[in-house]
């Protein structure tokens, strides 16, 4: 079978790229050809051109794209009788052949398997698998538990240099153009349920691992053959299990004392409260950690136990303490405008935003992302309609959706209250050692 992957326009903007992590673990599992779209500057007509000749096209939704990836499908469909595949978070949102659902690696292996057997494409039932326009498929719930099995990324594959060529920062920010980034995802699989996130839905409940020993490897690729200096972790949690943590941290120290290197890591969407102890942050300040996210969401309680955040804010001074304590910056995650918020949930995320020690806050305006338990919630309620789905976190303008107890002006408002806070202190790192 040739199979091609698709990483549509769309996962690029002025100042962001997404690297296309998610095929470089597909191609492990299939053998494919890539084509990226934030690397080639290639229409959608151009797209479903070179879709020709092949068997399968798979192709990456997120919730931001999914009319444009709606336009290729509809585009390839008129050039090419491939079976057209969409996976990603938000594939259950367009209309293709078939749509496989959240972590797909074996899954993805195995249709494809289906399909090389049956030119007619009967394909039985595979967990997470829609087929045909219509269905909507439920989310699998088992995942693979060995996830060294899934193979190393190729980063040469996913042409990182070709990222950094054309500009790639994740979470570079304080550090400005200092150094050279990429992405490593540890473990996945989250056991919260936050009202307003899919991770668990695509990664399913349960925290999985990769061994230390196969992150080292990926860290010492990166470093020596690749020049990054900065490795940001992907995962929901990277610190959930923090005896694996900890492991981790010795042997990123280890690896660094014994080969004389400098490194920084970042763990950019934040990690729970919960299992952050002072051993543990101390070890992540040595092994090359300047800041931790964190992720309160709100001041309000009220707001947190509809988010079923699962927070208790009472900790959280606690903790940030604990961070200084081992010579970190904290930053923290907020969400405003989340729905049923009232001016009175508005003003205590306003006070403890501006009263607390944190050194950063990152202000999200709420948007219902496709797959979480909010954005199915609202649609029943009908407060919002599927057809349209724009993220926007920043602009209020823009904003699609505006709980019914707030205004568009009360959200400015609040943005204009807190935006001292939201502001980055340039020298953050200062401390950090330099890579050359
Ligand atoms: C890291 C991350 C980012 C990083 C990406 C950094 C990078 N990669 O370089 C950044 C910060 C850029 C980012 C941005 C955003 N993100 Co984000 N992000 C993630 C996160 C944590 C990991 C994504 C990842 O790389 N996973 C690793 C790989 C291994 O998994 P994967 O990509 O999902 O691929 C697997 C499957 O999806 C599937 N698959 C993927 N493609 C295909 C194709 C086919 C054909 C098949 C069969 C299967 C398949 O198989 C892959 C292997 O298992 C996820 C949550 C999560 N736990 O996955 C959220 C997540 C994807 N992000 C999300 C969102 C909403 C955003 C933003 C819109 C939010 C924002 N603040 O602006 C932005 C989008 C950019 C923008 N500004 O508009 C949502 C997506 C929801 C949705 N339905 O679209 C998620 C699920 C988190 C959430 N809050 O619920 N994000
Ligand atoms: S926001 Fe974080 S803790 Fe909550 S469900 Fe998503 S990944 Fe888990």
């Amino acid at each position: 079978m040739r199979v091609l992957l698709i990483w549509p326009s769309g996962m690029r903007g002025k100042d962001w790229m997404v690297f296309p992590l998610g095929l470089g673990y597909l191609r492990n599992s299939v053998p494919c050809d890539i084509l990226d779209c934030s690397l080639e500057a290639v229409d959608n007509d151009g797209i479903a051109e070179r879709a020709r000749g092949y068997d399968v096209v798979g192709i990456t939704v997120w919730g931001f794209n999914t009319q444009n990836v709606q336009d290729i499908i509809n585009r390839i469909r008129t050039r090419s009788s491939a079976k057209i595949v969409v996976g990603g978070p938000s594939a259950s949102l367009v209309k293709a052949d078939y749509a496989l659902l959240g972590e797909a690696e074996e899954r993805f292996s195995e249709l494809i398997s289906r399909l090389a057997a049956s030119p007619s494409g009967q394909v039985g039932s595979i967990p997470g698998l829609g087929i045909g326009t219509e269905c909507a498929p439920e989310m699998p719930s088992v995942f693979s538990d060995n996830l060294d099995e899934l193979g190393v990324v190729d980063y040469d594959a996913l042409r990182l240099a070709d990222y950094h060529s054309a500009g790639y920062k994740y979470w570079m920010y304080t550090l400005k153009d200092k150094f050279v980034t990429a992405p490593i995802m540890a473990t996945r699989g989250c056991p919260y349920k936050c009202a307003f996130c899919a991770g668990p839905a695509l990664q399913g409940s349960k925290l999985r691992k990769h061994s230390i020993e196969y992150v080292i490897a990926t860290i010492e690729t990166l470093y020596f053959k690749h020049g990054v200096r900065q490795i940001s972790f992907l995962d929901d949690n990277l610190t959930l299990d923090a005896r694996w943590a900890k492991r981790l941290c010795e042997a990123i120290i280890q690896f660094k004392q014994r080969n004389a290197i400098e490194l920084t890591f970042a763990t950019s969407n934040g990690v729970r409260y919960k299992t952050l102890d002072l051993e543990l942050l101390k070890l992540m300040r040595q092994a090359g950690w300047g800041e931790i996210v964190l992720a309160p969401e709100s001041g309000s309680e009220r707001t947190l136990s509809r988010m079923r955040k699962d927070l208790d804010l009472d900790v959280v001074d606690e903790k940030v303490a604990l961070v200084h304590q081992a010579g970190l910056n904290a930053v923290a995650f907020f969400i405003v405008g989340y729905p049923g918020e009232t001016h009175s949930d508005l003003e205590q995320s306003r006070n403890y935003i501006l009263n607390s020690k944190f050194d950063r806050a990152i202000v999200n305006l709420f948007n219902p992302i496709p797959g979480t338990p909010i954005y199915d919630e609202l649609l029943k309620t009908g407060e919002i309609k599927p057809e349209e789905v724009k993220l926007n976190y920043r602009s209020v303008e823009a904003l699609q959706y505006v709980t019914p107890d707030l205004t568009r002006d009360a959200l400015r408002l609040f943005q204009q209250q807190v935006a001292e806070r939201t502001k980055f202190r340039e020298m953050w790192l200062k401390d950090l050692p330099l890579a050359a």
